[in-house]
């Protein structure tokens, strides 16, 4: 029993950790959309970063087989915030090298935020098999050191 009891503080430390030290955290966030007509939605109709004083906003769509917009600027040292949603089907958005990973689910908008300390770019691809073009689906951040100010 005292084994078992071992193990039950090993595995809540694994996550302690997880959350303390990488900044791994579960999404807090549920915001509704409606799939089919995510394009005439105010919330996604024009893709793109906005930036401001507190740091930038990235409004991306996922779509069979391509993220919408392709490349993303961001600036180094500031928080930024991805707000994502997909257009048809799961998808996953995970920015490699970083803790910036979530699901893209249909009918929902994915959130987080997370800055980033090194300038340069990063590969962002799809994690959850989405179809036949599922391995040509990726995009690229471009972190800029003290870039894209307002
Ligand atoms: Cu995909």
């Amino acid at each position: 029993m005292w084994a078992a009891g071992v193990l039950i503080v090993a595995f809540l430390a694994t996550i302690a950790v997880g959350v303390a030290g990488s900044a791994l955290q579960p999404p807090s966030h549920v915001e509704t959309i409606d799939p089919t007509k995510v394009w005439n939605d105010p919330r996604f109709a024009h893709p793109g970063v906005t930036v401001d004083e507190r740091g930038a906003t990235v409004v991306a769509v996922g779509m069979m087989f391509a993220f919408m917009p392709a490349e993303i600027r961001v600036p180094a040292g500031r928080p930024v915030t991805f707000r994502l949603t997909s257009a048809d089907v799961v998808h996953g958005f995970q920015i490699v090298g970083t803790n910036g990973n979530t699901m893209v689910v249909p009918g929902y908008i994915s959130q987080f935020t997370t800055v980033f300390r090194e300038p340069g770019e990063y590969l962002i691809v799809c994690n959850e098999y989405c179809g036949l073009g599922h391995h040509l689906m990726s995009a690229k951040l471009i972190v800029e050191e003290g870039g894209a100010r307002p």
